[in-house]
């Protein structure tokens, strides 16, 4: 395989920095199709091989490196990849306001010429790592609700297979330069808080188009900058919610909200698992806690 070849079949694996300090690697998912060496299903994780044949326009070069020759045209199979958890994040907002565009920039580094309202759920499956933990997401991409279901029925009656009431993240999304995509959001997340025990869950909020704020005309701005002056402490203290402003067009801080939203799981996780969970749980959790006065 020659190196133009790795070129193409890495181009979707990207990897990124947060301050210069934080790596977060984006590997999009991609359909590697059928090994050309013996027509079987090749393996997953990136290799861009066949698990049990090394032959094929896809296989690596074995000429160099300490690794031993294939036997027969046969390798053992790859290492499993390092356990991941599963994230199934939801994005919600009005339309328009580039949830999807926020996708496509973090999952492929790619942004949508055109815009092409979503119809239909779209899942993106990139593998990112945080501090150290791999994660693998399951992004959703919806098209708008116009209301969050109240319970499973109604998300079974309204919005069947769109995984609404099972997220384990939510990202809400608002346009920066449209107040009232912010009321809208605000709604959302009401009714999401009122129907779901949201404690295990994360959740970050995402002022998206900093870009257009940034060339809106100054009377204008000024008006918008007067109606959003309290939306990022409504957002950080009331409700308790990371706040990132982005701009999908120019991928501005598009990884810092995919960060702070991981972030934000692994604490709502560590707060789960501190929270007994049965009645043996919390016995011992009463029986350690015990004062004694003796
Ligand atoms: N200037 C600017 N335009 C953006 C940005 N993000 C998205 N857009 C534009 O906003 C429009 C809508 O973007 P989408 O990503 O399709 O929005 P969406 O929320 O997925 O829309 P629906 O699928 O209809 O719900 C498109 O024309 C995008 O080009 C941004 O950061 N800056
Ligand atoms: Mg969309």
């Amino acid at each position: 395989m020659g190196a133009g070849d790795l070129a193409n079949e890495t181009a979707t694996c990207h990897l990124q920095y947060l301050d210069n300090r934080i790596p977060v690697v984006v590997v999009s998912g991609w359909d590697p199709g059928p090994c050309e060496g013996c027509g079987g299903q090749q393996g997953g994780g990136g290799a861009g091989t066949c698990n049990c044949c090394q032959g094929g326009r896809r296989a690596p070069s074995s000429s160099s490196g300490d690794a031993p020759p294939p036997l027969n045209g046969h390798l053992p199979p790859p290492p499993p990849p390092p356990p991941s958890q599963l994230i199934k994040v939801v994005m919600l907002g009005a339309a328009g306001v580039g949830k999807t565009s926020i996708i496509q920039q973090f999952v492929y580094n790619e942004f949508p010429s055109q815009y092409q309202p979503t119809t239909a759920r779209n899942n993106h499956w990139p593998s990112v790592l945080v501090n150290d933990r791999a994660y693998q997401l399951c992004i959703a991409d919806l098209p708008p609700i116009r209301a969050f279901p109240q319970d499973s029925f109604s998300e079974w009656a309204d919005y069947r297979s769109y995984g609404l009431r099972s997220a384990m993240a939510y990202v809400f999304v608002f346009d920066l330069t449209c107040y009232d995509s912010f009321t809208h959001i605000k709604a959302l997340r009401d009714q999401v808080y009122d129907s779901r025990d949201m404690r295990e869950v994360g959740v970050v909020v995402v002022g998206n188009k900093r870009d257009k704020l940034e060339a809106t005309q100054n009377r204008e701005k000024r008006e918008l900058m007067r109606e959003m002056r309290e939306v990022p402490a409504v957002v950080r203290k009331q409700w308790k919610a990371a706040y990132v402003e982005v701009s999908a067009k120019c991928n501005w801080h598009v990884v810092a909200a995919f960060r702070e939203l991981l972030l934000a799981v692994e604490e709502a996780q560590s707060h789960t698992h501190a929270r007994p969970h049965n009645l043996q749980e919390l016995h011992q959790a009463i029986e350690h806690s015990r004062c004694t006065i003796l």
